[in-house]
């Protein structure tokens, strides 16, 4: 089949004129992560990070998911009778707008089983994945304190 030549460019015309009108597609993002240095060998990091939601709908983190720890999970510190314990987050909100804070002695990133060491200066990869399927991916500092 030989397709004319000016069917063709008013093809690509009418694609690229699709791309520039279409709005862009919001997303929620993630800033400020790290993830806590640990001594050689350690099982477990904790990491931490803000969720910006910057559009007009709430969604919700079910998971998070990584290439560098077998068993990554989101839990829960809380205090119950006085003694600190962690437990699995569940299903978490972020309004419209809103933003999901992780943070030492509350929401964290429990990282569990690397399956190679990550000095700090090291880089995690990660991703959180939402209710409806997307995952907003980041790649998290290895250090010592917060930045
Ligand atoms: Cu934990």
């Amino acid at each position: 089949m030989n397709v004319p030549r000016w069917f063709l460019g008013l093809w690509l015309a009418g694609l690229s004129s699709a791309s520039v009108g279409a709005a862009p597609a919001c997303a929620p993002v993630i800033d400020q992560g790290w993830v806590r240095a640990a001594p050689p060998g350690a099982a477990t990091l904790a990491g931490y990070l803000v969720l910006k939601n910057p559009c007009d709908a709430a969604v919700s983190v079910v998971d998070v998911e990584s290439l560098d720890f077998a068993m990554p999970m989101i839990h829960r510190t809380e205090e119950v009778d006085g003694v600190s314990r962690m437990r699995a987050a569940g299903r978490l909100e972020v309004p419209a707008r809103g933003e999901l804070r992780f943070a030492p002695g509350g929401l964290h990133l429990m990282l569990m089983k690397p399956p190679k060491p990550l000095p700090e200066g090291s880089r995690v990869r990660l991703r959180l994945v939402l209710a409806d399927g997307r995952r907003v991916y980041s790649e998290l500092p290895v250090r010592r304190q917060a930045p």
